[in-house]
């Protein structure tokens, strides 16, 4: 009888996943300006200010601006093979419309290239990472107006003529499918969600969409050898009873994710999105150039996954479950302190469908749980017994390993918040998901030390042995 490895493919991509906003910090140096970030103090539960405010935990991060070279240690230590990070648009072009980019900036990420290279990390760079220039979001509105596609290439070409040669793996816009909830933090765009018409949100995800392809063209023009990824949350979707109703409702909901993973996979429009766009009175503006461009398929399809959730025709069951995507709770599941429904065998379920439906190699590129940690000492060494994460990230790698015995072509797997981080949705730092935990508090007081968790050990054993340490 044919056996299964326990371990991944040779090769396999071992790390973590960051965003610039929520970590770097010095939110004005070298020349960068503000982004949109900048004044979200509260994430997605508030509107934005119209100025940084001091209670804004992004604005000194956890100061990885000036401690990079220790952090990345740090991962070198737990293993990694890749690390995932993005770049601050607005360190390289801070307005955004610019014609030339700061080379302040840009010298930043090749320091921080310098440290990845040296530890033998293979980069893997988000472009866009829910931190749009503010200035574009203000005067633009942001990729509602079709000038955004042109501000975004020059600022691709930009990296890929700068790092092209050091960074092979590239993403274009994290969690894409975030802007149909998300507009701001997704889709720079300025406009109160209430007030924002399906016309226009729709338009400015076609042009992320003719973006995202335009600058899959030019890496490739550039060099051949650049890998482009797409990037979507992946949440599964479940009907929360057999009721038929239920069960189109729960795949009408993943068509309105899939549709962006079809455009990038296969360079046009569904016909099932058309139909749903009409339906909303709305006409997109699709030129013939437009259409040449989608063309330009990704070499990959990259997602995060924390969760699923379910879809019912029932009005009178309450909402609750998930993140940004919503959705009704799952009766078989637990959830997460911040009541996201932890769901390993969902992560499973994505993948196989993932791979069966695009044929595109796959990378879990956000993975992880956030959970209130303490801080306490074992044997004169502060750590945190987090037990919860490890459980957490062995359950998710089990059925990932299981996915790769169905045959599903896996690159990589970097967890989310390798080191503590500031929370995208709820701006607070109490929201921990690192093996690495960080002094600071929700409060802005701390230290900014950096301690070992539990979990850290465990994550480097499971990389140490390519994941046979999972069983
Ligand atoms: C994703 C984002 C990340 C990250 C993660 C965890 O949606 O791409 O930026 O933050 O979720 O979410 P949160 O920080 O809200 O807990």
């Amino acid at each position: 009888m044919t056996t299964f490895p326990a371990t991944f493919p040779d090769g396999f991509l071992w790390g973590g996943a960051t965003a610039a906003n929520q970590f770097e910090g010095a939110y004005l140096a070298d020349g960068k300006l503000l982004s949109i970030q900048d004044v979200m103090p509260h994430g997605i539960t508030a509107p934005p200010t119209q100025e940084p405010t001091p209670d804004n935990l992004k604005l000194e991060g956890i100061d990885y601006y000036h401690r990079y070279a220790d952090d990345i240690a740090l991962f070198a230590e737990l293993g990694f093979s890749v690390f995932r990070f993005s770049i601050a648009w607005s360190r390289i072009f801070p307005r955004g419309d610019e014609e030339e980019p700061n080379e302040a900036g840009l010298a930043f990420y090749d320091r921080v290239l310098d440290e990845c290279e040296k530890h033998g990390i293979t980069p893997l760079v988000t472009i866009s990472h829910y931190e749009t220039p503010l200035h574009l979001a203000k005067t633009y509105d942001g990729w509602v107006d079709r000038r955004m596609i042109g501000f975004y290439e020059r600022y691709a070409r930009t990296l890929f003529e700068r790092y092209g040669s050091r960074v092979k793996y590239w993403l274009t816009f994290n969690e894409i499918n975030a802007v149909l909830h998300e507009p701001l933090m997704a889709g720079g765009i300025w406009t109160p969600k209430d007030e924002l018409s399906a016309q226009d949100l729709y338009q400015a995800i076609h042009h992320e969409l003719v973006a995202s392809a335009s600058v899959t063209k030019i890496a490739h023009d550039l060099d051949p050898e650049l890998k482009v990824g797409c990037m979507i949350i992946a949440t599964p979707a479940y009907p929360l009873t057999p009721d038929p109703r239920d069960v189109l409702a729960a795949k009408h909901f993943e068509e309105a994710n899939y549709a962006f993973g079809d455009v990038h996979c296969r360079g046009e429009y569904p016909g099932y999105l058309m139909r749903s766009l009409a339906e909303q009175g709305v006409e997109l503006d699709i030129t013939d150039s437009d259409r040449e461009t989608l063309k330009n398929t990704v070499d990959f399809v990259s997602f995060s996954y924390y969760m699923s959730l379910c879809q019912t025709v029932d009005p009178t069951v309450p909402a609750g479950a998930g993140n940004i995507l919503g959705g009704v709770p799952n009766p078989t599941l637990e959830s997460s302190e911040w009541g996201w429904q932890i769901d390993p065998v969902g992560l499973r379920v994505v993948l196989n469908d993932y791979w069966q439906r695009w044929g595109k190699p796959l990378f879990i590129v956000e993975n992880g749980l956030g959970a209130k940690d303490e801080l306490v000492e074992v044997d004169g060494v502060n750590t945190v017994l987090d037990d919860y994460r490890i459980d957490y990230l062995r359950e998710h790698l089990i059925q990932a390993r299981e996915a790769v015995r169905d045959g599903v072509d896996l690159l990589g797997y970097t967890w989310w918040g390798p080191i503590d981080v500031v929370s995208a949705s709820t701006a607070q730092l109490s929201k921990r998901y690192g093996f690495i935990y960080v002094d600071r508090n929700d409060d802005g007081s701390g230290s900014l030390e950096r301690y070992k968790k539990k979990s850290f050990d465990y994550y480097r054993s499971v990389i140490d042995s390519n994941g046979a340490a999972l069983d």
